[in-house]
């Protein structure tokens, strides 16, 4: 059985929400998004900086989200949920699946750090703006690219469970402007997801 160690409101939803769709069993280690659970010696043992997610399969163990997902569509779904390499969209699936982590978590780590993690005596107004401009700046490409499709390369994909995600958090963070309609649109799709909503509101 795959096990998620997963918390409530962070990236262990992307896992949540790729198992929900792919219909695949699985079971949860929901801990509490506080360094009590996720800075403990037994978490540290599954990952050394104490983050999560963290997949657990028999006794195959991987952390990064962008990983496990590769790594659930491969060993499990066959390549569901992903177009064939060799097909039209591969290349643009492959660009939006990494365009997460490699440019709209940057800011939005920044924005946490900002907003959250840092005792309030701590917190810089500056590198809170900054990094709430750079995200909506990052934004700008996801919002064009849209255009008039449903999904990131027209059909949902696992492009959508990484970015997607991170958008809805980006929307909540106040960092998609009103302009940006069709990123407004895919939020809501998204939102609208029935397997997306069982992970964003686990608790
Ligand atoms: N690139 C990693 C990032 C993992 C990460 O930073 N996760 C956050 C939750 S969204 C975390 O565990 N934060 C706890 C901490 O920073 O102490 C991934 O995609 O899995």
């Amino acid at each position: 059985m795959l096990k998620v160690h997963f918390a409530p409101n962070s990236r262990a939803g992307r896992i949540i929400w790729l198992l929900e769709e792919l219909e695949l069993p699985y079971e949860v280690n929901n801990m509490a998004f506080h360094p009590k659970d996720l800075k403990s010696d037994e978490h540290k043992k599954r990952h050394p900086l104490g983050r999560i997610p963290v997949l657990d399969d028999g006794d195959i163990r991987i952390y990064e989200s962008g990983a496990i997902v590769e790594y659930i569509l491969e060993r499990h779904k066959n390549g569901g949920l992903k177009p064939s390499i060799n097909s039209d969209k591969y290349p643009q699936y492959l660009q939006w699946f990494h365009y997460c982590e490699g440019m709209v978590m940057p800011p939005i780590n920044t924005i946490v750090v900002q907003t959250i993690l840092l005792p309030e005596d701590r917190r810089d107004e500056t590198v809170l703006k900054q990094a709430k401009n750079l995200l909506t700046k990052a934004l700008v490409p996801v919002n064009e690219t849209l255009g008039n499709k449903e999904y990131l390369i027209g059909n949902f994909s696992a492009a959508d469970i990484m970015l997607g995600h991170a958008c809805f958090m980006s929307n909540r963070m106040g960092c998609v402007t009103d302009e940006m309609i069709n990123l407004k649109g895919y939020v809501n799709r998204i939102s609208e997801r029935s397997c997306f909503k069982t992970a964003i509101e686990m608790k």
